[in-house]
């Protein structure tokens, strides 16, 4: 259904084009987005989407972090002769109907929204395809990690701190437990126990990079499937969802594209007996990456990646339990029933399993791609 507040935007002539349909796009958690499909066929399309200001409050600053990844990203791709750069462009509230202010958002009744171009010819998926796509998002996503080796803008904010801090993320769950303000705790004991019994385990890559084993790079921190967009054939042409992009590992992108892209089931599938990791679309989009990121990428960072997907997933399951544990507050657009947050727990506590039992042979993997041992 599409909210009155979208159809009132419209109404009002928000887009300086005449309107032909608006439909939901996509199955983000966070943002809600809608495609704007305009009349005339020399008009472009648009994304309008409201952005979560309970996960995102400085507006400013995200709008304006987004304008300087994209504008970076582009001057790369122009420096390097290619044509037809496929890359978000955001609209300027200027040039929409009542548009004065200089700012790259919409507030309409205090809610706040963005549009984007549409890029034609693009299509998002739940699930890679075959193993030609794996590849493909591979290099995608490293490729993007080499556009951001340099970026350095000094006026970049940092949004969400500590995002992949999963030592963070375990003590936020200990709080949720400690409190219990939904009273569920009793229908989730065993579920905290495994997790909290890995907690050491899972602290490793932090204390890698306090260490300074692991650099921190620019990296995307959200990269599952239906945030990269592909053409027709299934090849990757770039990556979206940027709000984001701040310092991190390597790990924590390769990881999380994993543990979303390889699932064999669903990231809330009741039927645990769909959820594992896919070995060999876990093998093509490594091949991808390194096939990319040999050229930048450290000998420590490449001993992380087949760690990566098991801590992703560790702290996906640390993240959806505890918000089952908090009343369902962070996912709340985008639960639908009581229990969602806790099936989306369990199946990620189910592909963590997987992971661990395939661990030898991912990593196996990564070894035989090239003389890390050096
Ligand atoms: C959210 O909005 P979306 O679906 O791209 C979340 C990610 C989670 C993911 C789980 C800002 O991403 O961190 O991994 O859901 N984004 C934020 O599906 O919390
Ligand atoms: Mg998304």
């Amino acid at each position: 259904m599409i909210p009155r507040s979208v159809e009132e935007m419209i109404a009002v002539g928000l887009l300086p084009y005449p309107v032909e349909s608006i439909s939901q796009h996509g199955d983000g958690l966070i943002n809600n987005t809608f495609k704007i499909i305009t009349k005339k066929k020399e008009d472009p399309n648009f994304l309008l989407q409201k952005i979560n200001n309970r996960v995102f409050k400085d507006i400013d600053a995200l709008q304006h972090n987004i304008r300087l990844i994209t504008e970076h990203i582009r001057r790369k791709l122009e420096k390097d002769g290619v044509k037809d750069v496929e890359n978000r462009v955001l609209i300027p509230s200027s040039i929409l109907s009542n548009g004065t202010s200089r700012s790259y958002y919409w507030d309409h009744n205090n809610d706040y929204w963005r549009i984007y171009v549409f890029i034609e010819e693009s299509y998002t998926h739940e699930k890679f395809l075959n193993v030609n796509m794996a590849e493909s998002a591979g290099k995608a996503l490293a490729n993007f990690h080499k556009q951001l080796l340099d970026f350095n803008a000094p006026d970049f904010k940092e949004l969400l701190p500590d995002f992949h801090n999963t030592p963070k993320r375990v003590e936020t769950l200990k709080k949720r437990v400690e409190k219990d303000v939904a009273g569920r705790l009793k229908d989730v004991r065993s579920e905290v126990d495994f997790l909290l019994s890995r907690e050491k385990e899972y602290s490793k890559v932090e204390v890698l990079g306090n260490r300074g084993i692991l650099p921190k790079r620019i990296i995307h921190q959200d990269p599952k499937v239906n945030n990269i967009l592909f053409d027709k054939k299934g090849n990757a042409k770039c990556i979206i969802d940027l709000d984001t992009v701040m310092h991190g590992y390597l790990c924590y992108d390769v990881g999380d594209a994993v543990r979303n892209c390889t699932n064999t089931g669903m990231e809330d599938d009741k039927d645990l007996k769909n959820v594992s990791v896919d070995l060999e679309m876990f093998k093509h989009f490594i091949n991808g990456y390194t096939n990319i990121a040999k050229d930048f990428i450290t000998w420590a960072e490449m001993e992380s990646l087949g760690f990566g997907p098991r801590l992703l997933t560790y702290e996906q399951a640390v993240r959806f339990l505890s918000d089952y544990l908090h009343g369902d507050k962070y996912y709340s657009y985008k639960t639908f029933y009581p229990e969602h947050n806790l099936v989306r727990a369990r199946a990620q506590i189910k592909l963590l399993e997987s992971m661990e039992e395939n661990y030898q042979q991912m990593s196996d993997h990564i070894r035989s791609l090239g003389n890390w041992q050096l």
